[in-house]
């Protein structure tokens, strides 16, 4: 099947459509990743440039974003599945003000696929929260995403956070989301940026096993 259909129910919201092509991809023998990437998230990005441009509004845009977690819900088993080895706990998170999850998810379960064990602290979270939780769990590694311009900045209060309370130096650091970029990351003090997800469990797994 071609997986544009995917892309195209999944810019059309039909969430019941999107749960029924993914299986069906998936019975004909498209992987996880070809599915996630070919069908799900370009349709994600058409999504997003229609908003850009004013085509499409906000209640269009959170019914196509449902119609991405019904495929995510089958997808991402499969992905955590083709994961063996653990390689350290990690905590990640959408910063403070910020409630975009879809990109995030995607990294969580591809990490969570790669061996890590996933603490997903969700949406909205304060670098308070970050910081306890590192504590809590014994995490080697932190991952933070914002999709927005106003809340990146606010990645710089955790890595603060974690200097201020002498655990920066145990914790890799790792900065995403669409508005971000290598010279942010290094700006704000993190060790490291990816693009997209693969890239994510690229850098990750090299600093697990280096
Ligand atoms: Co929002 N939104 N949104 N939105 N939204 C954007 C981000 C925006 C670019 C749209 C636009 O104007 N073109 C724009 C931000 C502009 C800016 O800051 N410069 C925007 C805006 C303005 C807003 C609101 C302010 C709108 C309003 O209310 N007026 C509002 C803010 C709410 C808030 O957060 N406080 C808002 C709300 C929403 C919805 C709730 C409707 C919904 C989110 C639903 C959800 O996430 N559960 C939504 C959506 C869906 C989008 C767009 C259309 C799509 C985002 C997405 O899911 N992309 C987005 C436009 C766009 O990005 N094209 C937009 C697909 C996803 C797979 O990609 O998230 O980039 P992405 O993740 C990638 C990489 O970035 C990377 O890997 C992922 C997978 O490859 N990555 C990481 C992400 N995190 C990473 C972490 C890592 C490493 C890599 O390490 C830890």
């Amino acid at each position: 099947m071609d997986l544009n259909t995917i892309a195209q129910a999944l810019i059309d919201g039909k969430d019941k459509e999107v749960r029924e092509l993914v299986q069906k991809a998936l019975d004909e023998g498209h992987t996880p990743k070809e599915i996630l990437d070919s069908g799900m998230v370009s349709g994600m990005d058409v999504v997003g440039k229609r908003f850009k441009n004013f085509e499409i509004f906000l209640p269009e845009v959170l019914i196509s974003a449902r119609a991405m977690k019904a495929g995510m819900e089958i997808i991402k088993p499969l992905l955590v599945k083709l994961g063996e080895e653990m390689l350290g706990n990690f905590v990640i998170g959408t910063v403070k003000g910020d409630l975009h999850d879809i990109g995030k998810n995607i990294v969580a379960a591809m990490l969570e696929g790669a061996g890590f064990q996933i603490i997903d602290l969700g949406v909205d979270v304060p670098p308070e929260k970050y910081y306890k939780a590192v504590i809590d769990n014994n995490a080697g590694f932190l991952g933070l995403s914002a999709l927005l311009t106003t809340t990146m900045t606010g990645m710089k209060n955790v890595i603060d956070m974690l200097t201020k309370n002498n655990v920066r130096d145990k914790v890799k650091v790792i900065v995403g989301g669409a508005p971000m970029t290598n010279e942010f990351a290094k700006k704000i003090g993190a060790d490291g940026y990816a693009p997209d997800a693969p890239s994510a469990v690229d850098l990750c797994k090299n600093w697990a096993t280096p």
